[in-house]
């Protein structure tokens, strides 16, 4: 009697790990790779954390190296290029499509907004212009230039 009430007690133990660790494990950590003086980029950081996200944060000298080792197409670059559960994050990407992205999980690179749109999380700015996140996918085709990337639309933010 004794013993199976240990087992049970053993049993709710264990099910409350593994919850528990689904719950952690619900959002993995941001790998992001910036300049040492990237103001904006620290704004970026912060709305990260301010929607759940843990970072960690590389300053780095060369941004352009780590856009090309993630498979970002140069032409869509920004300030500061991440990592996130196997995907490649480039620019001022929202937090929200972020989840929606680990939520969804497509194959695909990654996520990318090109430039600094302003209004953009971490580029906040009394006027905004509207910006699209891009969806990268690897091309069909095979080619060995950055045009075997493919872009479509994941989220249009409209001007104010
Ligand atoms: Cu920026």
């Amino acid at each position: 009697m004794k013993r199976r009430l240990l087992t049970a007690f053993a049993a709710i133990l264990l099910l409350t790990s593994m919850m528990l660790q689904t719950a952690y494990a619900a959002l993995p950590v941001v790998e992001v790779y910036k300049d040492p003086n990237c103001g904006c980029c620290t704004g970026w950081i912060k709305h990260l954390q301010d929607n759940g996200f843990t970072t960690n944060v590389h300053n780095v000298a060369d941004t352009a190296s780590y856009r090309k080792k993630f498979g970002i197409p140069a032409t869509l670059g920004s300030c500061h290029t991440a990592t996130v559960g196997g995907y490649a994050i480039e620019g001022h990407v929202p937090a929200a499509d972020i989840k929606r992205l680990l939520k969804e999980h497509p194959t695909a690179i990654g996520l990318a907004v090109p430039g600094m749109p302003l209004g953009s999380p971490g580029m906040e700015a009394a006027k905004k212009m509207p910006y699209d996140v891009l969806l990268l996918k690897k091309s069909e085709q095979k080619t060995t230039s950055s045009q075997d990337v493919s872009q479509s639309v994941f989220h249009h933010y409209d001007a104010d």
